[in-house]
């Protein structure tokens, strides 16, 4: 096959290809990649604020075939040009579902305990007694229902939350982790069912300001929205009035519309809104294991075999039916009852 080049930015240590002693590796800046990607037939994309990458891309020429994105979502880099090439795109799904599905649970658990309230309390040395809240027997609503949406609820399950979901399709799988799978244009008419609210979408023009006035306002009082998806999916200042009305208890946020999320932004100082940065999926070790899914797809693509995690570009996000079959440790696999992966969109 042809000479393998890679051209990697973003970070500022190469990935370890040793393995791979036929393909030589650039590590480009914003200053060289226009330069050295016309050179090359595979991408790595460390830098998923990069949103200057894809023009890029799109005068890259023609041997680019090639890029792997070390994020999930894959939103900044979808642009037309994109969308139409040959160019495959493949991301990490995968990865951080699980540490993700761990943070929701985490924030749900920090709101039913009533710990923020306490940690403040804490600073003043002041005691007061409040009782919480218990999740089992509590409803979710997952909005995206794909690997991260799936590893969430299955873990919920596992403290008696009950979890329905809202897909592209509304499409059901008895043995899935979901309990029902809505249609987004159900999304206002059964929010209001649901003690926590979790969006786990890609970002697309389906989905973006999806949490919107509307849904919102259709929330319980009680309840609280979690967001490690993309912070375009949610209307902000619409959340904030929400916040402050007490429209909604509460807000777990780890996206923003605009990261980091700026000094002075009304939602850093609301007492009902826990803000972490962009970090849900990020344990320790989190880049090592990105690398091997990355060198696992390079001797795939050295040695012409299908790539894992191929992004559908129309759809904005790798399928459900190529995850099953990547070998990314997803906890549906693990399923003891021996049941079938479910088949939910996003
Ligand atoms: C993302 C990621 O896509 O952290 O947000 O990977």
């Amino acid at each position: 096959m042809a000479e393998s080049r890679l051209v990697v930015v973003g970070g500022n240590v190469l990935p370890n290809t040793a393995r791979f002693p036929g393909i030589s590796v650039d590590l480009a800046t914003r200053d060289t990649l226009t330069k050295l990607l016309p050179t090359a037939t595979a991408m790595l994309v460390r830098d998923f604020a990069g949103t200057w990458i894809p023009a890029v891309i799109a005068d890259s020429g023609d041997r680019l075939s090639w890029v792997h994105v070390n994020s999930v979502g894959v939103d900044h880099l979808l642009t037309p040009d994109l969308v139409e090439s040959d160019i495959i795109v493949t991301n990490s799904s995968g990865v951080l579902d699980q540490a993700i599905a761990e943070y929701v649970l985490a924030t749900m658990l920090a709101f039913a305990k009533r710990l923020p309230g306490s940690f403040r309390r804490q600073q003043r040395g002041q005691w007061r007694h409040e009782p919480s809240q218990r999740l089992t027997g509590s409803t979710a609503l997952v909005i995206g229902p794909g690997a991260i949406g799936a590893a969430t609820a299955a873990l919920l399950r596992q403290v008696g939350v009950l979890v329905d979901a809202v897909g592209r399709s509304g499409k059901r799988n008895e043995h899935g982790p979901f309990g029902e799978v809505f249609t987004a244009g159900e999304l206002a008419r059964r929010v209001g069912d649901y003690d926590h609210v979790i969006v786990t979408a890609p970002l697309t023009e389906l989905t973006r300001g999806m949490i919107d006035s509307r849904v919102l306002d259709a929330m319980k009082p009680t309840a609280c929205l979690i967001n490690v998806a993309r912070g375009e999916i949610v209307d902000e200042p619409a959340l904030v009035a929400a916040l402050q009305t007490g429209a909604i208890a509460g807000a777990a946020l780890d996206v923003f519309a605009s990261e980091p999320l700026p000094q002075g932004h009304p939602l850093w100082s609301l007492p009902n809104a826990i803000i972490t940065s962009h970090m849900a999926g990020d344990f320790i070790g989190w880049r090592a294991a990105q690398e091997e899914l990355f060198l696992d797809n390079l001797g795939r693509f050295v040695g012409g075999l299908p790539l894992l995690n191929q992004v559908d570009k129309r759809l904005g996000y790798v399928p459900w039916s190529a995850l099953r079959h990547n070998g990314v440790g997803h906890p549906l696999r693990e399923q003891t009852d021996g049941s079938a992966a479910p088949e939910p969109d996003h």
